[in-house]
């Protein structure tokens, strides 16, 4: 079973809300779309490093000081014995082993998949980022560990926001998703319409961290749910319709279900 590196939150892993990176929930919603089973692997920022060296990770991109940084998410799929990291190489890789799987970057879409799950963040994330480092500031005791937190605000502090600021940051976010909204395809859910690609994973990716930072009971999830005719929710829908692929582990990767 496909082994799955990511970082662990303060949620329980059987909790839709557990993992707060969108990269990994781009692999994760890869995995549901294509029905392959997975598992966790979690761990925390200070043995990212350690753990990516040890199972053969390679580095995805370099840090200011030229050495390699090492990120999640990176998977180990124990059929080939491949380790690959990177979350649009990792779909990639599903694609060209599983082939009977539903292809997420179709061939003659590829530069275009390559860019928009590459482009710095993306545009949504840009704009969504300064309002992810606010909340984490402020709910972060129950969503990040301890160890995690730590290491974060090691590295230099946290963005601090105005409410202003974050209502203007979210406003953008909105725009920036209206402005995708106008240019896909009305027949949906899908950036494709009917199609599901890496573009769906990488957007998923953002609403998979916005549900761990406000889930589905706050007004700013259900108003989200609502932009430019629900058409985020029945992306979600689409991914949630399908049967769970994952298989709960304990912190030690043990097998729970
Ligand atoms: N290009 C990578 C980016 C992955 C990434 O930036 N992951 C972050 C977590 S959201 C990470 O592992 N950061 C480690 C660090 O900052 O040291 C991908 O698409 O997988």
């Amino acid at each position: 079973m496909i082994i799955l590196y990511d970082f662990r939150s303060a949620n329980p892993p059987t909790d839709p809300r557990c993992g707060y990176s969108p990269f990994s929930w781009r692999v994760r919603f890869a995995l549901r779309i294509k029905g392959l089973p997975y598992k966790h692997h979690w761990l925390e920022l200070p043995d990212l490093e350690g753990i990516a060296k040890s199972v053969g990770a390679d580095p995805t991109s370099k840090k200011p000081d030229g050495s390699p940084r090492y990120t999640i998410p990176f998977i180990h799929d124990p059929t080939t014995n491949k380790v690959v990291s990177n979350s649009f190489d990792i779909v990639d890789y599903l694609d060209s082993t599983y082939l009977d799987t539903t292809k997420m970057i179709p061939e003659e879409t590829r530069l275009l998949q390559s860019v928009f799950a590459n482009s710095d963040y993306t545009l949504v994330g840009q704009f969504m980022y300064p309002v992810i480092g606010k909340t984490m500031t402020k709910r972060t005791p129950s969503l990040v560990t301890p160890r995690n937190l730590e290491a974060m605000k090691a590295r230099g502090p946290l963005p601090e926001l105005t409410d202003e600021q974050e209502k203007e940051a979210w406003e953008k976010f909105k725009n920036v998703l209206g402005g995708f909204a106008k240019q896909m395809n009305d027949a949906g859910p899908f950036v494709m319409g009917k199609k599901v690609s890496m573009a769906d994973a990488v957007l998923f990716g953002w609403f998979g961290i916005t549900r761990w930072l406000w889930n589905e009971t706050t007004d700013e999830w259900k108003d989200m749910m609502s932009w430019h005719g629900g058409r985020w929710n029945k992306l979600i829908e689409a991914f949630e319709s399908l049967p769970e692929v994952e298989k709960y582990c304990d912190a030690e990767g043990n097998l729970k279900i």
